[in-house]
């Protein structure tokens, strides 16, 4: 029986760990567990023979690490073929029905631009795999331990585009029920169900218990089958072991009660073994599958979160389009993408949920630019983008690079539209506008414009894409041409709504072109159409009356708990009393001291640099940039990071742009003339921090030292090589994390034993004078410019 049949009436359960079996099989670490199918295939083949006897469905071939990254063509397509016969010898004579999977794992780079590897050569890593997996025999995919959204949609893509086989796919979530990139599983839910995955779900992580609030939402939100594969609990270290402490007993107690609750896949991750299969099969004999039910929901996302359609309106910024805007499209010729990003952010600042990014402009190459403005916007806002184009070409090449389930403007009713577009909506997922016009314009009547919403949906169900992934725009006409232009689009969306059941979407502000005072006609359309259940609506979220009507319908329809977002709303309006306007003033100025600090929290990094040039053109000496506005900039970020409101990629923006707005610093930085002494200067193992030591070096060199950088995860023995090869005076380590402090106290014990008359200062945020001296240091400097004070003191 095929797989996804079988599932329909039945649990699976997966196997267990591999790696901790294969350590206890001695594989020496530093290995690569994938060469054993070959060296040492008869251990794998038992190994799997003992989770078949345990009683697991699906045999997880030994190919976590299998890419070509780690790889060689060749030997990759040896390991993988080992890997799949091994699996499937194991499984002959098996008394329950058994699948064998090919099993990817992260290739453990982050992609571009947070990391090096870029998107579509991630794609083309996990395609090499996924064709030798069909290659030899597979009979699913799954892809696991997935941290980060936009790999995730990578292996997930090359899956799809290069076998038939089923994919499962499972992440792996951190104690704040994110991915480490900072998605929460209804991202995932909408990018993953809506790309086509069989099943998903959780895997590794930390123990059942503490995954439970991860799985419930799961259950919750999806309509495919879950997965769940914890870890036998948080590993810990003990006399050089790694031990886990959930017991095959209590692991099988708590995942059984997920399957109760209505997972259907089930098994384990680092530390399980056949024992802990065994009891969760045992455990689940006489449980009974719980139905999946279709959830209906409407959704897009980002790398962090998804925005549901259906409940409340949903504002769309419609500032990132060319029409009618002149610097925009002065922009764009110019390819000032910081003009985009500022735009971007700011309608974010200004409330909308989603951003409508358009850049067609006849003069310009619209499928580079959009690809690229995505791709650039995407790294700096968490909001949901909705791609606007009327080429076909564009549309693909922004769907693939866009880190999340997008939404898609626009398809109409015209054959050709739907052809070119349901594709695509069926391959990358998203939420698709649909506009009501055809061949032969846009009906005057609404009646006219349902009939083509119905065409457009019958179309869309060829293409298996479903009506909560259709969102009808039934255009908003120019009520200056035609009194009767806004109730006829309001009726539609009457129809719409109550005689298909569907979701709509307007572009509002086109209904008020040619008459003075738009904004007022246009907040009463908008207030008109919230009240027949707009879903959501392409606007101006810089538009006082706009946000009134928003926040006074969603006050009166109980969609604001208390009033709360109307109340902290009320006092940014002019009519406010003046002591609220004070208040409005206060928080309208939000948390910047400057905008070169801004840019730099926001990841900016253009506009940082350009920042940093004007501030010291204009008379700011180079150090007060650092001190004044690049370190706090990253002192905020680095507060959001810790409280979890701000995620890794938006850490790493930052201090890409802090290392942007650097180099500035450093082109007006003159290095002292006269040489002074040598200083080795390191960032400790372990540690990849160096933006405090790049500035302790600049300091140093600008007062004459010669000082030599070695970098940053600088091994203590390189240090010390290096301090004694050049006879330095001063050795120079920067440190930024408790975990790396040790590392630096081992560097000075070494350079204690081999350079004896070096003196060491150290520095970094977490450390103090006196731990510096309790770590044996000579001395200890705050900042850059005690370094310096410092080191002119030995
Ligand atoms: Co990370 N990071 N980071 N990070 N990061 C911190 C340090 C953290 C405090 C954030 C937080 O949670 N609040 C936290 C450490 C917690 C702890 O151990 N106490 C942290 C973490 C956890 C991590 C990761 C583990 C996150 C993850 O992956 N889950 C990861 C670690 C990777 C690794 O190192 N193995 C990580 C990664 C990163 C980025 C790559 C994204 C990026 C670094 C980019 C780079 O450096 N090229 C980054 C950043 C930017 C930060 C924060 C936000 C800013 C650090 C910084 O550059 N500050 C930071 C939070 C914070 O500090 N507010 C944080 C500005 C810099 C000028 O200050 O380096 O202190 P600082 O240097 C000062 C002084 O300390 C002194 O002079 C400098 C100038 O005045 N000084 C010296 C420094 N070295 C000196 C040497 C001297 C003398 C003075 O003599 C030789």
């Amino acid at each position: 029986m095929k797989i996804i049949e079988y599932l329909k009436g039945n649990f699976l359960f997966f196997d267990g760990g591999m790696g901790t079996l294969l350590q206890s099989a001695g594989m020496p670490s530093g290995e690569l567990p994938e060469r054993w199918c070959v060296t040492h295939r008869e251990t794998i083949v038992n190994i799997h023979k003992e989770y078949v006897r345990a009683g697991s469905n699906i045999i997880t071939a030994n190919t976590f690490g299998a890419n070509s990254l780690k790889f060689s063509d060749s030997e990759l397509d040896s390991l993988i073929g080992a890997a799949i016969s091994c699996a499937r010898e194991a499984v002959i004579g098996a008394d329950q029905q058994t699948w064998v999977a090919l099993d990817i794992g992260p290739t453990g780079k982050l992609l571009s631009p947070l990391g090096t590897l870029e998107f579509e050569d991630a794609v083309e890593v996990f395609a090499k795999t996924v064709r030798l997996g069909v290659k030899h025999g597979a009979d699913i995919i799954l892809i696991e331990t997935m941290n980060d959204s936009y790999e995730t949609k990578a292996a997930l893509l090359a899956a799809k585009e290069n076998s038939s086989l089923p994919v499962f796919v499972t992440c792996a979530y951190g104690e704040d029920g994110k991915l480490m990139t900072g998605a929460d599983p209804l991202a995932m839910i909408a990018l993953l169900e809506g790309m086509g995955a069989d099943a998903i779900g959780v895997n590794c992580s930390q123990g059942p218990k503490t995954l439970m609030g991860v799985v419930e939402q799961y259950l919750k939100y999806s309509s495919l089958p879950v997965i769940v594969q914890p870890n036998a609990g948080i590993p810990r270290s003990v006399d050089g072991k790694t031990v886990f402490d959930v017991s095959a007993e209590e692991f099988a107690l708590d995942v059984c009660q997920m399957l109760r609750m209505g997972v259907r896949i089930a098994g384990g991750c680092c530390g399980t073994t056949p024992e802990y299969i065994g009891a969760l099969v045992k455990g689940a004999a006489d449980l009974l599958p719980v139905a999946i039910e279709e959830k209906n929901l409407s959704l897009v996302s980002s790398y962090t979160h998804a925005v549901s359609f259906g409940e409340s309106p949903v504002l769309i910024g419609e500032r990132i389009n060319p029409t009618g805007k002149k610097l925009l499209k002065e922009a764009l010729r110019q390819r000032d993408l910081d003009y985009i990003l500022k735009e971007g952010l700011g309608q974010e600042e200004a409330g909308a949920q989603v951003l409508d990014v358009n850049v067609g402009l006849p003069e310009i190459d619209e499928v580079k630019m959009l690809t690229q403005v995505v791709r650039e916007l995407q790294a700096v806002t968490a909001l949901p983008l909705q791609i606007d184009t009327s080429s076909p070409e564009a549309m693909e090449k922004a769907l693939r690079s866009y880190n999340g389930k997008a939404m898609i403007n626009s398809v109409s009713g015209k054959p050709e539209s739907m052809a070119a577009i349901f594709p695509l909506v069926k391959k990358y997922g998203g939420l698709c506008v649909a506009l009501t016009l055809d061949d032969d314009g846009i009906p005057n009547t609404a009646e006219g414009r349902v009939k083509i919403a119905r065409r457009i949906l019958a179309e869309a169900e060829k293409y298996g894409i479903s009506k909560k992934d259709i969102i009808f725009d039934p255009l908003a006409m120019t009520v200056s041409a035609d009194p009767m232009a806004a109730r006829v689009t309001l009726d539609a969306l009457d129809k719409i709504k109550n005689d298909l059941g569907c979701l709509t979407s307007l572009g509002v502000s086109n209904v008020s072109f040619g008459l003075p005072c738009r904004e007022v006609i246009t907040g009463v359309f908008f207030a008109m159409a919230l009240e027949r259940r707009l879903g959501a609506a392409i606007m101006n979220p810089y538009s006082t009356e706009m946000m009134k009507v928003y926040h006074s319908y969603r006050a009166l329809t109980g969609l604001d708990e208390n009033c709360g977002e109307y109340i902290e709303f009320a006092p940014t309006l002019a009519e406010a009393m003046p002591s609220e306007r004070g208040k409005s003033q206060k928080s309208a100025k939000l948390a910047y001291d400057s905008e070169l600090q801004e840019a730099v929290v926001k990841g900016m990094k253009d506009r940082a640099a350009s920042l940093t040039r004007s501030f010291i053109s204009e008379g700011g000496s180079p150090m007060d940039a650092v001190n004044c506005h690049i370190i706090p900039a990253l002192n905020i970020v680095g507060e959001g990071f810790e409280k979890k409101t701000v995620f890794l990629p938006s850490l790493l923006m930052s201090a890409e742009a802090a290392g942007r707005a650097f180099e500035v610093v450093k082109e007006f930085t003159p290095k002292g003339e006269t040489k002074k002494a040598i200083v080795v200067l390191a960032t400790v193992k372990g540690d990849i921090h160096d933006i405090g030591k790049n500035i302790v070096k600049l300091l140093l060199e600008n007062y004459g030292y010669d000082v030599r950088d070695l970098g940053r995860d600088v091994p203590p023995q390189t240090i010390v090589d290096e301090a004694v090869r050049l006879s330095a005076p001063v050795v120079g380590l920067s440190a930024l994390m408790t975990t790396t402090v040790p590392a630096m106290e081992e560097t000075i014990k070494l350079l204690r034993e081999q350079a004896p008359t070096c003196k060491v200062v150290v520095g970094g945020a977490v450390l103090t004078a006196s731990y510096a001296s309790s770590i044996g240091a000579d001395a200890y400097a705050s900042d850059a410019m005690e370094a310096v004070r410092v080191i002119s003191s030995f």
